[in-house]
This record gives C-alpha cells, sequence and structure tokens, in this order.
C-alpha cells in the first residue's frame, strides 16, 4: 500500500503529482518558509494556506476580536461573505492586524462570496465593492458564487413573497461566472470559483470559462463525505474547500437529538487515543484528503487549538473510523428552496 504523504511532510514544490490515500492526485501542497502553515495551490498558480478562519455567525461583536486572536496563532485565510453581515468587523481585525505590523496584506488569503441577490451580471461589480469597502481591502483572494441559486435583486437579503417563500430571479449563474472573471481582469480579485455547485453546474461552467473555477466550497464532513463530487471536481483540477467541517453544531435549524459528530463516541476515543481533540481530528481529516478547510470559532482556545494539526497523522485505519459516519448526512440542505431550478442538491445525484 502506499504510504499517506502528510502535508507538513511535503518539501516546497510547484507542479507535482502527490500520492494519497494510495491514489495519485494533481493537487499541490506546498510547504514554504513557515513550518505547520502549508498551502494549497490553485491551477492559476496563486498559493491559498490550507486552514481558514470560517465567519459564518460570528457575531459583530466577538468577529474583530477572533480575527486578531487567529492571525495571532498563524492563521493566514479567513473566509468571509456579504451575507454573514459582519464584513465591517472583519476588515477592523484585518486592518489592526496589518497597522500593528504584525501581517502585510500580502501574507493574508482574503475570501469573500458573491449573495445570491447580486448575480444579474450588471450587479457584481456593485457587490464586490460593498465587500472590499466593508473589508477595507484592495483586492480579494478569491471570490466566489455563493450559491448557484439566484434570488430577487433588491435590498433584501432573503427577498420572500406574502407565503415566506424565496422569491427567485432568473439569472443563469453561467452569466453570472462570465462578470466574476470581468473581476480579475479589472484586478479586483486575484482568483474566482464556486460554492454550492453540483457536477452538472461545474461543468456547465467549464463550458463557457475562460478562467476555471479555482475551487468549489462545499459542505463537507464525516456525515457527508462527499466523495463523488471531490472526485470530480480533482479531476478537473479544482481544488475542495470543506465547509462545516465540525459539522456546524451551532447552524441555526439545528433540533435536539440531531447526530453531532464533535459528540460522537468513536470520534472522542480517537481523539483521546491521538491526544488531540475532536475538533483537531475533524480538521486533520480534511487536511489528509488534500482538502482546504475552514473552521469557524469566536473562542480563543479553539481557534487556537483548531489550528494545532500539523504535529500528528491519522492511519488508514482512524480514516476508516471516521468514514464510517458517512450517511449523506447534509447539514446545510436549503430545503426552503427547492423548486429553484438550480437547487444544487434537489435534483441531482452529486
Ligand atoms: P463549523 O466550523 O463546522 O462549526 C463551527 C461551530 O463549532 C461553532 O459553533 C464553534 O463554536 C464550534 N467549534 C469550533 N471549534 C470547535 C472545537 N474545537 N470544539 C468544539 N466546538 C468547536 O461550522 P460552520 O460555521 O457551518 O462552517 C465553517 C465555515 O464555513 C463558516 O463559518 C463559513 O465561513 C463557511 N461556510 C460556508 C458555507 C457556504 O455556503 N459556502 C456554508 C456554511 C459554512 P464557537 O465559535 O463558539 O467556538
Ligand atoms: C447566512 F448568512 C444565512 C443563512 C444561511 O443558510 C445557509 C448556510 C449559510 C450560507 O449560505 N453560507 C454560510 O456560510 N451559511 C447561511 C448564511
Amino acid at each position: 500500500m502506499n504510504k499517506i504523504i502528510t502535508p507538513h511532510l511535503f518539501r516546497p514544490i510547484s507542479l507535482a503529482v502527490v500520492r494519497n490515500y494510495g491514489k495519485v492526485e494533481r493537487f499541490m501542497w506546498c510547504q514554504k518558509e513557515i513550518p505547520g502553515r502549508p498551502k494549497a495551490v490553485f491551477l492559476n498558480g496563486k498559493e491559498i494556506p490550507i486552514i481558514g478562519l470560517g465567519t459564518w455567525m460570528s457575531p459583530k461583536g466577538q468577529v474583530t476580536e477572533a480575527v486578531k486572536i487567529a492571525i495571532d496563532a498563524g492563521y493566514r485565510h479567513i473566509d468571509c461573505a456579504h451575507v454573514y453581515q459582519n464584513e465591517d468587523e472583519v476588515g477592523e481585525g484585518i486592518e489592526t492586524k496589518i497597522k500593528e505590523g504584525v501581517v502585510k496584506r500580502e501574507d493574508l488569503f482574503i475570501t469573500s462570496k458573491l449573495w445570491n441577490t447580486y448575480h444579474r451580471p450588471d450587479l457584481v461589480r456593485t457587490a464586490v465593492d460593498n465587500t472590499l469597502s466593508a473589508l477595507k481591502l484592495k483586492y480579494l483572494d478569491l471570490y466566489l458564487i455563493h450559491w448557484p441559486m439566484a434570488y430577487k435583486e433588491g435590498c433584501e437579503l432573503f427577498p420572500v413573497d406574502k407565503e415566506g417563500k424565496v422569491q427567485f430571479s432568473p439569472v443563469d449563474y453561467v452569466d453570472t461566472w462570465k462578470a466574476m472573471e470581468q473581476l480579475v481582469a479589472d484586478g479586483l480579485v486575484k482568483s474566482i470559483g464556486v460554492s454550492n455547485f453540483n457536477r452538472k453546474q461545474i461543468e456547465r461552467v467549464l463550458a463557457v470559462a475562460k478562467i476555471p473555477p479555482a475551487t468549489n466550497q462545499i459542505e463537507c464532513h464525516p456525515y457527508l463525505t462527499q466523495k463523488k463530487l471531490i472526485d470530480f471536481c480533482k479531476s478537473k483540477d479544482i481544488a475542495i474547500t470543506a465547509y462545516s467541517p465540525l459539522g456546524s453544531p451551532n447552524r441555526p435549524w439545528a433540533k435536539e437529538g440531531d447526530p453531532v459528530i464533535l459528540e460522537e463516541p468513536k470520534i472522542k476515543e480517537l481523539a483521546a487515543k491521538l491526544k488531540k481533540t475532536p475538533g483537531q481530528v475533524l480538521i486533520r481529516y480534511q487536511i489528509q484528503r488534500t482538502n482546504i478547510v475552514i473552521p469557524k470559532s469566536v473562542t480563543k482556545d479553539r481557534i487556537e487549538s483548531n489550528f494545532q494539526v500539523f504535529d500528528f497523522v491519522l492511519s488508514p485505519e482512524d480514516i476508516e473510523v471516521i468514514e464510517s459516519f458517512e450517511r449523506n448526512g447534509r447539514l446545510v440542505p436549503l430545503l426552503n428552496q427547492y423548486g429553484h431550478p438550480h437547487h444544487p442538491f434537489e435534483n441531482d445525484e452529486y
């Protein structure tokens, strides 16, 4: 059997073939100047730190401090979005750390996402300008189409009709993609990608793209390992960014009795055996799959410990335990938007 080559053992490489789980992958890892802070490399050559700080539901009053703690702890990648309504406060944290001289702008990797009410091509520039101004930045490292579904344009993030149903817009994400490409040409974003796109939707984008998506940001954790979609994306040199890697225990629609991956006895046992926390095991699992991973926390010790995942290795047997939880268990299904012609999870297997 092929040995797992773990990121912290990789030498700096540019174009390379690496082996992972016994499979040859044309996905590149770099360990650059700082040990324990590896980066992945997109097809366009741009580097992305493989762990980023998630910021969905990070309260305005806590997220500035969370970003500052994260940067002090070694994070260089922050995952943001207009719809999180906290980009101003995230930007304050970034600005402070740059002003303090802890980091330079070019050391950081900042992602944001185009919200569904801005898919119409003529609105894309306004959307990125708003995000850049909130984050107090001149450019983004990565801008994603947040979802393939367009919503009715206007000031409401979730426009609803009298019955409370989300109102859709007919804009096709393929046309949105062309406007995203223009942002690269205009120097406002370094890389572009998609989020929550299924296989067919990616194929439609690739069919028109001058710039292929650098990444597909998708839900991924042991209840939903996404093997087919990940294999497909990687076959097209599209990197995977794993969201909700800890099972999003704080998602607003979580119900009592829902399974909690961080609390699964077998995950806790594995963590105890490895002298790590369940969170570290789940993050490490994504890294060994060569996924980029964006755990969210506003708690100092969790922000710090979630980054301490480069000093241990999960064995094939450990991975087997983790993957025994697969149950097609989607935690972010957007059920209330079924019926949208571009809903990614309604009609296609993956
Ligand atoms: P997650 O990262 O899986 O879980 C975050 C939750 O886990 C928070 O409640 C956090 O609490 C807690 N937590 C963090 N570290 C922990 C640890 N070591 N032990 C125990 N609990 C821990 O969930 P997520 O926020 O859904 O996903 C992460 C990020 O992915 C988001 O923040 C967002 O940036 C992105 N995302 C993107 C999409 C998309 O559509 N593209 C969808 C969902 C998420 P505290 O904060 O209180 O510490
Ligand atoms: C929001 F700001 C509001 C709702 C919501 O539901 C789906 C998941 C999501 C999203 O679209 N991206 C996230 O990070 N969380 C979200 C965000």
